[in-house]
């Protein structure tokens, strides 16, 4: 344990006592201590190896006991036995913003709340309300904080992440006192899902950086407020955590608050096998932990950072330790695919299906977004609650895409859309017939009803990436992501299947989806198989998806030549035709 995850326990074992309504003498001791450790400028366990804890300003004989029992063995029977003391529902309430010892223990000794859930209860029967020191705003207050908790107990998604943080970056970017500044942790790394966002800042005046950052628009509530860190809840409900450093440590910290751990746990592991020490404050040449700056390598990037360590630039998308040290020690790493060599989408609705805009529509915010090319895949006639196209309806639409395209044509203008289909996968046939889908440049097979039996699931999408007229298998897993598990299929047949067929997979790019996951497309790329990055877009917001997905592409360490939709018009029609 470090000295900030013991001074934690040490804040908790305080809470917990004043929650039991001991002396306030014992619970400040504990607390003044946790200070004590979080200003510390040496490491915990040297202290602890050298027996010199009893020289530290409030730490006695006791507390030196626990400390040491901590650091040794990662946990301590003491506070664990208190914690066991104590209704567990008791502790959680004190994570409730703005509820603290005091207000817990009144609330449970009065009116015998003892959770989160009979905290809401009594507060929507007024009864908060009425005990003494609490009042009507309290009680509100309450409401409003057990509602936030729920929110942000979970994960976000990417996108929610994103649009919270971004503006967050450019003001800490514009901000006089900011030298360097990043987003970091998992959404840097372009995660489907994100717990917390973290920022990292190099300053020369963290205090001034840390008090512009709490008080931004935009923050709901102020968990914790350092000098050198803070933690607020975002509109919204995501938490975001930020730590300032100095301008000399911004590389070492990025690259250790990127992480992730697993990642994280070989950089250090290469920094041993090198004489080196590798933390957040630093790269040291030294062989037992330190930060102090006379042992520190100098490094301005992360990518000095790697070329110490024996590798070459890793992407951050890429640290997950799933092989990119190999390929970054065999200068094997791919140039990964980027959001601006995209030239078009393959899978999109108009509002002859459940699409907002028409056709006319599309074209235009296409061609505005500096995009060639968008296939119209309206949902087929089974897709009844999504107005699915019978072939009536389909055959029209095709004749209407054709006098568009041939007005687009005729007016200079160089964006086209393309006729297709997001034909559904039926129990035991596709939706429409195979001359049907012959006269379609673009056919995407979607799985929308999957049973429970996973080898059935399988055939189904097999005998679809069997048919010679499907292009593209659309969102392989139908996951949504925070909401519905994936089915049941045995993707590595279907990848497979995709691979002897010459199929195409999608990456679809509609956040709540990132389907095919990021995991997969390694294999798949081996396999050979070729993915096409489609924001399965309803309106024209959705186009903005396709920078999400080539985000995740770049996870699935996916290049320009693995994608389709890079390559020009012309190119992209010959591999259509070519793929029947
Ligand atoms: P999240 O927030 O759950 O989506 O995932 P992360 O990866 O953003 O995790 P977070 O916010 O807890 O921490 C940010 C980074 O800091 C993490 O990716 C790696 C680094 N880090 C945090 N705790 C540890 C740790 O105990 N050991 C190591 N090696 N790295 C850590
Ligand atoms: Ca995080
Ligand atoms: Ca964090
Ligand atoms: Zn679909």
């Amino acid at each position: 344990m470090d000295k900030d995850q013991v001074a934690a326990v040490l804040t908790e074992i305080g809470l917990l006592l004043e929650l039991k309504g001991e002396n306030p003498f014992k619970t400040r001791a504990y607390t003044n201590a946790a200070r004590t450790l979080e200003s510390l400028t040496e490491p915990i366990e040297t202290l602890v190896r050298e027996e010199r804890l009893g020289g530290l300003k409030g730490i006695g004989d006791a507390l030196q006991h626990k400390i040491t029992e901590l650091v040794t063995t990662g946990c301590l029977g003491y506070h664990q036995d208190l914690k066991a003391s104590l209704p567990p529902g008791l502790v959680e309430l004190l994570s409730v913003s703005g509820l603290g010892p005091k207000k817990v223990k009144a609330l449970h000794d009065r009116l015998g709340v003892d959770s989160i859930d009979s905290l809401e209860a009594a507060c929507q029967a007024g009864k908060v309300a009425e005990l003494d020191g609490f009042g009507a705003k309290s009680q509100a207050k309450i409401l409003e904080a057990i509602e936030f908790k729920r929110k942000y107990a979970s994960r976000h998604l990417l996108s929610e992440a994103l649009l919270a943080a971004e503006p967050i970056l450019d003001d800490l970017r514009a901000h006089p006192a900011v030298i360097r500044c990043s987003i970091a942790g998992s959404l840097r790394r372009w995660r489907e899902t994100i717990g917390d966002v973290d920022f990292l800042v190099s300053s020369k005046v963290p205090q001034e950086v840390i008090e512009f950052f709490t008080w931004r628009q935009g923050i709901v509530s102020v968990l914790a407020k350092g000098d050198t860190k803070a933690s607020v809840i975002l509109e919204g409900g995501i938490q975001a955590d930020l730590r300032v450093v100095s301008d000399v440590e911004f590389p070492f910290a990025l690259a250790y608050f990127t992480g992730s751990k697993e990642h994280n746990i070989v950089m250090r592991q290469r920094a041993i096998q090198r004489g080196l020490r590798l933390n957040e404050y630093g790269l040291f040449r030294s062989d037992e932990e330190t930060r102090d700056p006379a042992l520190r390598v100098e490094c301005q990037t992360e990518a000095d950072i790697f070329k110490t360590l024996g590798l070459d630039d890793i992407p951050p998308e890429l640290r997950e330790d799933k092989g990119e040290f190999e390929a970054g020690e065999q200068h094997t790493l791919p140039r990964l695919v980027e959001w601006t060599d995209l030239k078009g989408s393959l899978h999109n609705h108009s509002n002859w299906s459940d699409g907002h805009e028409s056709l006319e529509q599309i074209a235009d915010y296409v061609e505005e977004l500096g995009l060639d090319y968008w296939a119209i895949t309206d949902h087929s006639k089974s897709s009844f609650q999504a107005n699915g196209l019978d072939a009536a309806r389909l055959r029209k639409q095709l004749k209407e895409i054709a006098e568009l395209n041939r007005k687009l044509a005729d007016a200079g203008r160089e964006v086209r859309l393309l006729t297709g289909i997001e034909v559904d996968v039926l129990k035991d046939r596709l939706d429409f017939d195979d001359d049907l889908l012959a006269e379609l440049e673009v056919v995407v097979a979607s799985l929308h009803v999957a049973g429970s039996d996973e080898a059935d699931n399988t055939k189904r999408l097999l005998r679809a990436v069997e048919n010679p007229h499907v292009h593209i298998i659309g969102h392989l897993t139908g996951r949504l992501l925070l909401e519905r598990e994936p089915y049941k299929i045995d993707a590595r047949a279907v990848i497979d299947a995709c691979a002897d067929t010459g199929t195409w997979m999608e990456l679809n790019c509609n956040p709540r989806r990132f389907d095919l996951d990021w995991r997969w497309w390694g294999y798949a790329k081996q396999k050979g198989v070729k993915c096409v990055i489609n924001p399965d877009a309803h309106r024209r917001t959705h186009a903005g998806f396709l920078r999400l997905g080539a985000g995740v592409a770049r996870k699935g360490g996916l290049t320009a030549k693995d994608v389709l939709n890079t390559l020009p018009l012309a190119m992209l029609r010959r591999q259509l035709a070519g793929k029947r």
